[in-house]
């Protein structure tokens, strides 16, 4: 007999089935024992008589997280008996056979059946393997796979190539001090922080490129919105008039994502009470105009030009209550927090670029590029970098660049927001901090 996924089994009343998973929960009410099944596809309720004694014996044996097989008939359960409260559906299966493949060890630290699992982040991250079976938890992961496939179908929708670029490089892409460096044979390498000189690459061949792939960095801090190891949606596109061009194909994208997640993952949005509004643009607004309203509004006062987590969070707040917008772009952040490769602006003090915030955090950094040699290595100099450090990247610039442009998107930042979750590391299946490298 074949296996039948337990959300197939209301197909099938009153006809004998086999299905296989994990036990949700065992319960034993007077001489009737009840064993809630769980697989990938649901939650069913079984039942097994005292009559079947070979099956009742076997059903005494089982536990909790036992995996086993079972055969039976599939029937309606009374009305009503499927109500909000359960995660049980609309037919239950009365037992004929059950043959356990695999059973729990040591006992279970944890119990995965209930609806909400009070347990603190340590615990959650520590008992990863047995919190993920959890159906609300493993539902995070459900939209995480809507988003990455939604990133990927519309990029290509949109031409842009899927390219896979090298991890382990000569020099540290994004500037600053949070780059991992490592031993290569007998010298020195660093984990990628970003596609970036890669993806630029990619633009000199084939015109518009994209990567979903894992980025490292050496953030020493906890924070709700960091990890070490985190996977980037990048996208870097020819030919551009401006970086206006590059937050149109942005917003585009933002908004095909959103679409997509909120038509395919209504029953997992449902469980974390999210919603997502759908939106055609997305407004635009200066950093130093942000900086006047974070003033104005909230009488919050900043010495640099520049934003921090707090200020995120209020001219979200702000963007809300003025735009009725999850999602705001802050444009033409200073050249001196800004990358080398950044274009500088008519003003040379402002870059190019922009920030996109979402829901009070920031989920992707992006802008126009210094297509021209000599203008990019002097960028470098005022950087206080070496060009001889960057000479493969320079490479790039040498045979004839198009006026380009790209972002990064972070996925789990995106994740974080849709579903409310506390901490970023809710949105990694394994997450690294500075304290975590297992499980
Ligand atoms: P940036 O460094 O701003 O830009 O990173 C882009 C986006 O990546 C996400 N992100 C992170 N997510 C989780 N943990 C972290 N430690 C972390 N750091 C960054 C954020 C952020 O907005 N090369 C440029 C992008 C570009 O211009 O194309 C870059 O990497 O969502």
């Amino acid at each position: 007999m074949n296996r039948i996924l337990i959300s197939k089994t209301p197909e099938f009343i009153g006809k004998k089935i086999k299905i296989a998973g994990w036990v949700n929960a065992r319960r034993d009410h007077g001489k009737l024992i009840f064993i809630d099944l769980r697989d990938r596809s649901g939650i069913i309720q079984t039942i097994i008589i005292p009559d079947k004694e070979d099956v009742y014996e076997t059903a005494k044996k089982v536990r909790n997280e036992f995996v086993i097989e079972m055969e039976g008939f599939v029937k309606e359960r009374p009305s009503g008996a499927a109500n909000e409260k359960s995660t049980i559906g609309e037919v239950e299966m009365e037992a004929e056979g059950i043959k356990i493949l695999s059973k729990v060890e040591d006992g279970l630290p944890i119990d995965v059946s209930e609806k909400e699992m009070k347990l603190n982040l340590e615990t959650l991250l520590n008992y990863r393997s047995l919190t993920l079976r959890n159906e609300k938890i493993n539902s995070i992961f459900k939209v995480y796979s809507e988003i990455i496939n939604s990133y990927n179908e519309f990029m290509r929708k949109e031409e842009f190539l899927e390219i896979k670029t090298p991890k382990i490089l000569s020099a540290a892409t994004e500037g600053g001090a949070n780059f991992f460096k490592i031993k290569y044979f007998d010298r020195d390498a660093y984990l990628a922080q970003s596609p970036q000189f890669y993806k630029q690459a990619g633009v000199g061949i084939f015109e518009r490129v994209f990567e979903v792939g894992t980025v490292f960095r050496a953030e020493p801090h906890f924070t709700t919105r960091h990890v070490n190891e985190y996977v980037s949606l990048d996208a870097e596109m020819g030919f551009i008039d401006s970086f206006e061009d590059i937050m149109n194909q942005l917003e585009k994208t933002a908004a095909f994502m959103l679409d997509s997640v909120s038509k395919n993952c209504k029953k997992e949005l449902e469980k974390y009470g999210a919603e997502i509004s759908d939106f055609q643009t997305i407004p635009r607004i200066k950093l130093t105009e942000a900086l006047a309203v974070l003033e104005k509004e909230f009488g919050k006062k900043t010495e640099k030009i520049d934003i921090d987590p707090e200020g995120e969070r209020m001219i979200c707040e702000w963007a809300k209550k003025k735009y009725n917008s999850d999602l705001i772009f802050l444009t033409h952040y200073p050249s001196s927090i800004r990358p080398f490769y950044t274009m500088p602006g008519a003003d040379p003090q402002y870059t190019e670029s922009f920030d996109l915030l979402f829901k009070g955090v920031e989920i992707a950094t992006g802008g126009q590029r210094i297509h021209n040699l000599n203008k990019l290595v002097e960028s470098i100099k005022k950087h206080k970098l070496n060009p001889k450090d960057f000479k493969s990247y320079l490479d790039i610039f040498r045979y004839g660049m198009p006026p380009h442009g790209g972002w990064g998107l972070g996925s789990e930042r995106i994740l974080q927001k849709i579903l409310g979750l506390k901490s970023i590391k809710e949105a990694v299946l394994f997450p690294r901090d500075v304290k975590r490298l297992a499980p």
